[in-house]
């Protein structure tokens, strides 16, 4: 039996997880969660990620006697360094709005035609290549000589080792999904310098030790080794799908909804990039061919305009709102940024010529049915675009605790939904630990061992998609 702890940073709670793992078990225990509040400051948004580093070290503390640590978080974010290897400023949070109007200034130099063929990537404003091009003036920037994305930020502190996370380092926009390694051309012709980022490394590399000073901050014993995992949040959650074969769909639920396939090589046609679809680099030489939706975010920022109700009353209300009355675009970027969202959801209904959601309960059944319309498209999608059929679509995250979410979900795509496990990036983390300690074989095999060992929940589909069909032409204006 070993233990591992993940350490796994998610944009609403950063927690710490410990797994223990034998040849035929896994179980997963929560040795402390801590709150993700990103703060407004003069500049604009920001992560304050010293206070989440003290959640990583007191969940260390509370993890105990660890045979290895790997960290995940969400993606495209970065802290720089100095030339003594100190932070500059707080890293900018994606949702910071110094990245509007950027992307049409770098379609300019590179036309979004042969960014998507170069790198794969869905134009998202806060790919790190546009936040970089949106801070290229700036005395921060000057200064850097390191650039860490989140998760190696925080494992340089604990180590004092630097590197560059691959699966994450494909949501920077700056790596060529056919060769997984640094996009040279993309990035000379945007004035992006490249040197700025630590040697690549792949899940399952070692990434250092704890330092002394973080052996006694948690009281561990060393050596404890730090293992690299699938360091976006996403790549550590769709290892630990509990898939079997190939003909699945995955939606990582959480601040975000990630829906889409796993591939053996990317799609860069240019439907594809109409579409909005990415291709992120997963474990194993896999792709992970998905849209980003908005979504629990509008759900969350919705709470926090409400006074933050228990979800606990507000989802059985939500559950007795009659079906689909009003629908909005959850893909879309206008829902990016914080703040009004409950009138902004209203406003999109009002604009569309809908019924105006008003009542809490009514809000979020809009989002909930707006979501499930959004997975349903990008689960039909992605089939379409990547000629690759589906029989089931797994639900993992923290959406898998909402059970109407995941119904209609089920109703939506016509699918059967297997939601669970919930904390499936930190699965997938302790996985790719085990697997680099020699525990655990391949993805399939890690896959199967989540499937004996984690709580399932089938949601068989209900009805006929025809009211699915008729609110997506709706939101197309058809
Ligand atoms: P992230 O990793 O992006 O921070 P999580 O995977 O932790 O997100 O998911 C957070 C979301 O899970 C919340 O926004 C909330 O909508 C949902 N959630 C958490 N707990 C519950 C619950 N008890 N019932 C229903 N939904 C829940
Ligand atoms: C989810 C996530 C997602 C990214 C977003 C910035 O936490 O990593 O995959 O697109 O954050």
């Amino acid at each position: 039996m070993k233990s591992y702890a993940a350490v796994d940073l998610g944009a609403s709670s950063g927690r710490v997880m410990v797994g223990r793992v034998g040849p035929d078990s896994l179980e997963l225990t929560e040795a402390h969660r801590f709150a993700n509040r990103p703060v407004r400051v003069p500049e604009g948004l920001r992560w304050d990620v010293l206070a989440l580093y003290g959640g990583v070290l007191d969940g260390l503390r509370a993890a105990g006697q660890v045979d290895s640590v790997g960290l995940d978080s969400w993606a495209v974010d970065y802290g720089l360094l100095d030339a003594d290897g100190a932070l500059l400023g707080n890293p900018v949070h994606y949702r910071d709005s110094r990245t509007e109007g950027v992307a049409e200034k770098v379609w300019a130099t590179v036309p979004a035609e042969r960014l998507y063929a170069a790198t794969g990537l869905q134009y998202a404003p806060f790919n790190t290549l546009y936040q970089l091009v949106a801070a290229r003036d700036s005395a921060q920037l000057g200064a850097a000589r390191r650039l860490l994305l989140i998760p190696d930020l925080l494992s340089y502190w604990l180590t004092g080792e630097q590197g560059t996370e691959l699966t994450n380092a494909s949501t920077t926009q700056l790596i060529d999904p056919r060769t997984r390694e640094w996009s040279y051309d993309i990035a000379s012709r945007l004035g992006i310098d490249l040197g700025l980022f630590a040697p690549l490394r792949r899940p399952g590399d070692p990434a250092g030790v704890l330092r002394p000073e973080v052996l006694e901050e948690t009281g561990l014993r060393g050596p404890v080794p730090v293992t690299a995992v699938g360091s976006h949040d996403t790549a550590s959650a769709v290892a630990a799908v509990p898939a079997d074969g190939e003909r699945f769909a995955y939606i990582c639920t959480g601040t975000w909804s990630l829906a889409g396939l796993e591939l053996d090589a990317p799609v860069l046609s240019e439907e594809s990039r109409s579409a909005n679809f990415t291709n992120e680099l997963g474990l194993d030489g896999t792709v992970r061919y998905l849209r980003n939706i908005m979504g629990l975010w509008l759900l969350q920022e919705c709470v926090r305009a409400w006074g933050d109700p228990e979800l606990s009353t507000l989802l059985p209300q939500a559950a007795q709102v009659p079906a689909l009355r009003s629908v909005v675009d959850a893909g879309d970027a206008a829902f990016l940024a914080p703040g009004r969202m409950p009138e902004r959801i209203a406003d999109a209904c009002r604009a569309s010529g809908q019924p105006v959601p008003e009542t809490p309960a009514e809000i979020t059944r809009c989002i909930l049915d707006s979501l499930a319309l959004a997975h349903r498209k990008a689960v039909e999608d992605a089939q379409r675009l990547a000629g690759h059929p589906v029989d089931v679509v797994h639900v993992v995250g923290g959406g898998t605790r909402n059970a109407l979410l995941c119904q209609l979900t089920a109703d939506a795509c016509g699918l059967p939904v297997v939601a669970g496990p919930t904390e499936a990036a930190a699965l997938g983390n302790v996985l790719v630990q085990a697997r680099a300690h020699g525990l655990v074989g391949d993805l399939a095999s890690g896959r199967r061992l989540l499937t004996r060992t984690q709580q399932l929940t089938r949601y068989e589909p209900r009805g006929d998609t025809a009211r699915w069909r008729e609110a997506q032409a709706r939101l197309a204006g058809g």
